[in-house]
């Protein structure tokens, strides 16, 4: 959530929807059905989970001279969040601007590379087998906190893998220059990025453990093997090991659990299907929906020409379970993918579509490489 998740806006509020339409699975019923899918009726989105706050325009309009913006932020953070306005003042003067963040944070490689080059970064021999060793290193902790959570115990590995290559890069950066710099010199985040430094502030306040001032993460301010932003920290990270503190730096357990509890805030769907393979009925043309949201019944996909490949998964219960489509250059050619409520949930780690499938591909090969001969160490 780190790099990518944090240079994206954030999701729209849930609106209301109506109640959903009864629909028939379509592997029960492979006939094309006689509703047109631009009059199919729309499942409710996933809710939105709590907002992040963001920065005021007195802290973030470029117009406003740098120092004038500073002093604001000083006033806001410590009135938001109880702070002494010193304390802030004096992390302030030494934080130290970085070209090399705003650099950073300018050239989004993920943006224009295609699937199948962006697939070849994580699913990597060394990056399957480091999961697999991961996982069965950290056995226990992992499958305590996903029988806690029903966030499957693969996932969480994959997260960690993609984010950081299981904590082989959690970030060089001190994390209170990266939010600086983009706090005040990146103007076009600037108010996410003003929300996140105050956030840390607040942060040091609750996790005093966290030394502010060396405190290291990535060139977005992302911490520890889960990449946590600051807000993220503060809102839904957890203490694993429950000796009262939430240390997402050294603390596994505490990791584990920050990362499937961001999940189920997010609306993680317990023995929920993440995605499906899926073919498109010749002659058809891609369907590219308004947004991530699993909001398309599966009835209406069908009408689309849209259906799982024989033996993917499938929602428990498709009357109430929509999925989304995503079409993907992969190496084979184009590649069609039904994604499902779990789907949605992990785009909201990081929110490109080519991220979660990933991630879901990372914690498939993962979860056959724990099982698999010689599982037992
Ligand atoms: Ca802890």
């Amino acid at each position: 959530m780190g790099t990518v998740a944090a240079v994206v806006s954030l999701a729209a509020c849930a609106t209301p929807s109506p109640p959903p339409a009864p629909v028939v699975a379509p592997a029960a019923d492979p006939a094309p059905t006689p509703v047109p899918a631009s009059a199919a009726r729309l499942l409710p989105e996933v809710p939105a989970a709590q907002e992040r706050p963001v920065a005021p325009p007195s802290v973030t309009d470029p117009a406003i001279p740098r120092e004038q913006r500073i002093a604001a932020f000083v006033d806001y953070a410590a009135t938001t969040y109880g702070i002494e306005p010193q304390r802030i003042r004096d992390a302030l003067a030494q934080a130290e601007y970085k070209q090399s963040i705003i650099d950073a944070i300018t050239r989004p490689a993920e943006a224009v590379k295609p699937w199948r080059d962006y697939r070849q970064i994580f699913l990597t021999p060394a990056r399957i087998d480091g999961g697999v060793a991961f996982y069965r290193d950290n056995r226990a902790a992992l499958e305590r906190v996903s029988a806690e959570t029903g966030v499957p115990a693969e996932y969480i590995v994959a997260i960690i893998g993609v984010e950081t290559f299981y904590g082989r890069n959690t970030g060089s950066y001190r994390v209170l220059d990266a939010l600086y710099t983009l706090a005040f010199d990146h103007p076009k985040r600037a108010p996410f990025f003003a929300g996140e430094l105050a956030q840390l502030f607040a942060l040091a306040k609750e996790e005093p453990q966290l030394d502010l001032l060396t405190l290291k993460g990535s060139y977005a301010g992302a911490m520890g093997m889960g990449q946590f932003m600051p807000s993220s920290y503060r809102l839904w990270a957890k203490d694993g090991d429950r000796d009262g503190r939430r240390d997402l730096l050294t603390h596994r357990p505490d990791v584990f659990a920050s990362i499937a509890n961001y999940f189920v805030v997010h609306g993680w769907q317990a023995g929920g299907p993440v995605v499906a393979r899926a073919t498109l009925d010749p002659g058809r043309e891609e369907f590219v929906p308004d947004s991530l949201q699993p909001v398309h019944p599966l009835s209406e996909l069908a009408a689309r020409g849209y259906r799982p490949m024989a033996g993917e998964p499938l929602p428990t219960d498709p009357a109430t379970q929509g999925a989304t489509v995503v079409g993907l250059d992969g190496d084979a050619g184009r590649e069609q993918w039904i994604g499902y409520r779990n789907y949605f949930v992990i785009t909201r780690y990081n929110r490109s579509p080519m991220y979660a499938l990933a991630v879901h591909q990372l914690a498939q090969a993962i979860r056959a490489g724990a099982d698999g001969a010689g599982a037992t160490p």
